[in-house]
């Protein structure tokens, strides 16, 4: 049986990573038997990252490949349907999801200090007390470091606000008055832009970002049609 590697289940999502939930979805629209092995270390992984699925000795890394090994496995499209122009505007929609607010729920998670407390204790309980002050603090360290080196950690947080908002509200004019980003069927797009948004929904603790998801009744109404379609 297929078996995918991600972070446990966390903030109400199926797992701490919207790589892993997008992954999730995708197995879904596969029709694929699977577990989930839940794993919060990512070191040993082909690619320090998780998701991994493994299908007997395959191990394929990064939810984009998992799509693309699941669509030729079980034989599917998971934007079946959608037209050459389609697939380019669903293909920059999950670009932008998973390459500019993902980056975006980081720092929301990581260099938010409220957050960050009910992070801690989420991702890193398992290790031992008198160290975990220490190690914790090191990798809040390189998280910072590498939102830096990326982009987005040099933006304020009002900064960044506009920048989610910008893509939140491309995201709804898309959806407009359908269901789904491309019509009355969930495709590949939505599975990859609901687990991020709903990261940023179920934040820890209320941050401006989570504010701006949650008070916005068409897109919760819109996750929560994914949700219900593509969730494991
Ligand atoms: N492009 C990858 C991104 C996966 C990813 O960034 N995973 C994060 C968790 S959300 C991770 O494992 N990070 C560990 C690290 O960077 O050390 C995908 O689509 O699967």
């Amino acid at each position: 049986m297929l078996k995918l590697i991600t972070y446990p289940a966390a903030f109400g999502a199926p797992s701490a990573s919207p790589f892993g939930v997008k992954a999730m979805c995708f197995l879904k629209m596969a029709g694929a038997e699977w577990e989930m092995s839940s794993n919060a270390d990512p070191r040993k992984t082909p690619k320090g990252k998780l998701p991994l699925l493994v299908d007997g000795d395959m191990k394929i890394s990064d939810s984009e490949d998992i799509r693309a090994y699941l669509e030729q496995k079980f034989s599917v499209d998971f934007d079946e349907g959608l037209s050459p122009e389609q697939r380019a505007t669903s293909r920059a929609v999950i670009r932008m999801c998973d390459e500019h607010l993902y980056f975006a729920l980081v720092c929301d998670r990581w260099l938010n200090d409220a957050n960050w407390e009910v992070v801690r204790a989420e991702f890193f309980g398992m290790i031992p007390k008198l160290v975990r002050g220490f190690v914790t603090k090191k990798i809040r360290q390189q998280v910072r470091r590498s939102m830096h080196a990326q982009g987005m950690g040099r933006h304020s947080v009002e900064e960044r606000l506009v920048r989610a908002d910008l893509d939140m509200s491309a995201i709804m004019a898309l959806v407009g008055d359908k269901p789904f980003l491309f019509g009355d069927v969930p495709t590949a797009a939505d599975a990859s832009a609901v687990p991020m948004l709903a990261a940023m929904a179920g934040s820890p603790t209320e941050t401006r970002l989570s504010k701006r998801i949650n008070n916005d009744a068409p897109l919760m109404a819109y996750l929560d049609r994914v949700n219900k379609a593509l969730y494991p």
